[in-house]
């Protein structure tokens, strides 16, 4: 049995004297070299012990060395399990504890404060920085530049990502080789990817966007990327002429928009501009066809499923929908006895394919209900479908905000408010925002005979919460105004802030 994953991604291209990553001081990693990297990793981490179906958790800033750590996972076949760099000691440690990681991997800097973490779980910690120091390259130092990949078959676990739940903890998706496998496949061969593509890399790597999406397929198709240290115009701009496609989530092009470099000529050369995560509205959509003569292509995902539809490559990209399901999965819309509604009515969309992942990791219950026994995912987004099969996302059912790409789960801000002393109950929202989509804002109740205290709740949440799920703003009410079933009434609390140009805070009703 070989290495199905590693096959899949790496195995075509393993020995190409081709460019993988082009790092924005020139430095170039070809494919070759970058699987060598990632096999001293591999030597170096099943030296430390680390075997087959174990949990490597890492905090880790965006880099060559990074990405090199994802390969030696594939080729050691260790579940990698990436975080936010933004997240909270605090937040590090239920996710190393509820995977039971073996082992965190953070950024030098970081490691007093996770090895505490690390030994709380039992794993160990090395540190891996983004300028190629740290302790695991000192140990991979002198190691051979080849591994044989270990083992894995389809359905093994190749990475856990958490995605939090409108109720609760955490859930860690348990993404199978065939879950990334048959996506990049599907994807590869719809966007037409080539050993010739260029793409210019601006995203995070620790979500599924910029690391399955933008990764996997660099990787299946042979091409290289343009790895940029995080989104920036300045920077976007000056490596777009090198560039022949990019990835993004709407802020990045209508940060571009607001630019007045941005035009025909900056992007005439370029084949194709992809945006996803959060819904990108027709206006920018028509707003970069009018400057750019670009069409850009939209289209669907979720972590728990990788990429579910897309606009078309050859045929119509119609601004405002996310286009047609990927070839081999399928979708329907249902409505929440799980019965698909009438052509051309709303209906919460499901899911189901090769993409569709294993399930929440030790969470039978939570598996179960999001996932019918028959294999459907329902995602909690709500759709409508076109004659042609062309979905629109018209909302959600469930309770998120989408901020520049980033979730924000108003349940896990509302119970860290909560916690806080003087507050008696939350509602957090999300605004329309120009820049970001949406930003969260909370309404706060304090507890009676207690004085607001917005200072001292915002330097609470920040030992407990990444900074991009802080809200913005916090509105201080008299009560939450509920319907009959006791159910907070978010709607009405959006229509009363929204674009409302409140003060950071404001004063109790009286
Ligand atoms: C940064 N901040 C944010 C966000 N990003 N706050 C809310 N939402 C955000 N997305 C905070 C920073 O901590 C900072 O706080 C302040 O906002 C200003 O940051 P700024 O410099 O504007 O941010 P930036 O560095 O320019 O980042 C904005 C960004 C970035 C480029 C939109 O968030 C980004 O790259 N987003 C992509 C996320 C992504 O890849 N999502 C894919 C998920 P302070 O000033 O207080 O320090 S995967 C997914 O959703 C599915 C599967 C799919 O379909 O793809
Ligand atoms: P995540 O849980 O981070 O994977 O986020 C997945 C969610 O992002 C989906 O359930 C959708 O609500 C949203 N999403 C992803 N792509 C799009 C898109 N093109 N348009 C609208 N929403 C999107």
């Amino acid at each position: 049995m070989g290495n199905a994953l590693y096959d899949g991604l790496f195995g075509r291209h393993a020995g190409a004297a081709t460019p993988f990553l082009i790092l924005p001081g020139g430095t170039i990693l070809t494919h070759a070299a970058f699987l060598a990297r990632a096999a001293r990793f591999a030597h170096a981490l099943t030296g430390l012990g680390m075997g087959p179906g174990d949990r490597l958790a890492a905090q880790v800033g965006k880099s060559a060395d990074a990405l090199a750590l994802y390969a030696a996972c594939v080729q050691a076949g260790l579940v990698f399990l990436p975080l936010n760099p933004a997240y909270t000691p605090a937040e590090v440690d239920y996710f190393v504890g509820d995977a039971g990681a073996a082992l965190l991997l953070c950024a030098p800097d970081d490691a007093p404060a996770l090895a505490e973490v690390a030994v709380r779980h039992g794993a160990q910690v090395q540190t891996l920085g983004t300028d190629g120091t740290g302790t695991l390259p000192d140990l991979a130092e002198g190691q051979p530049d080849g591994f044989t990949p270990v083992p894995r078959g389809m359905d093994d676990l190749a990475a856990i990502l958490y995605t939090s739940g409108t109720t609760g903890r955490s859930k860690g998706a348990m993404m199978s080789a065939r879950n990334l496998l048959s996506n990049a496949q599907a994807l590869v061969g719809l966007w037409r990817f080539t050993p010739a593509d260029v793409l210019l890399h601006a995203l995070p790597i620790f979500h599924t966007h910029g690391l399955f999406v933008a990764t996997n397929v660099t990787l299946l198709a042979g091409g290289a990327m343009i790895l940029l240290p995080r989104f920036d115009v300045d920077a976007v701009l000056a490596h777009l002429p090198r560039a022949s496609t990019m990835m993004g989530v709407p802020t990045f092009y209508t940060r571009l928009l607001d630019d007045p470099r941005l035009g025909a000529a900056a992007t005439a050369h370029m084949r194709l501009f992809i945006s996803g995560s959060a819904p990108l509205l027709a206006q920018t959509h028509r707003d970069w066809t009018a400057r750019t003569g670009q069409r850009i292509l939209e289209r669907y995902g979720m972590t728990e499923t990788n990429m579910i539809t897309s606009n078309s490559y050859a045929g119509d990209r119609r601004p405002g929908t996310v286009g047609q399901p990927l070839p081999g999965v399928e979708v329907r819309l249902c409505d929440a006895q799980g019965d698909p509604v009438a052509a051309g009515a709303i209906g919460g969309i499901e899911v189901r394919g090769p993409n569709v992942f294993q399930g929440y990791w030790q969470m039978p219950d939570k598996t179960a209900q999001d996932m019918r026994p028959d294999g459907w995912f329902i995602t909690g987004d709500l759709g409508q479908m076109s004659e042609d099969g062309y979905l629109t996302i018209v909302g959600r059912a469930k309770d998120l905000i989408i901020s520049g790409g980033y979730n924000i789960y108003p349940v896990e801000v509302e119970e860290a408010l909560d916690a806080l002393p003087g507050i008696l109950e939350s509602a957090v929202i999300g605004l329309a925002d120009p820049d970001l989509g949406e930003i969260a804002i909370a309404v706060v109740v304090p507890a009676p005979g207690t004085t607001p205290d917005p200072d001292g709740w915002r330097a609470a949440l920040g030992t407990s919460l990444a900074r991009y799920k802080q809200p913005r703003r916090i509105e201080v009410v008299d009560s939450l105004p509920r319907n009959a079933m006791g159910k907070v009434q978010k709607a009405a609390l959006r229509a009363r802030f929204d674009g409302a140009k409140a003060p950071a805070v404001t004063k109790p009703d009286h």
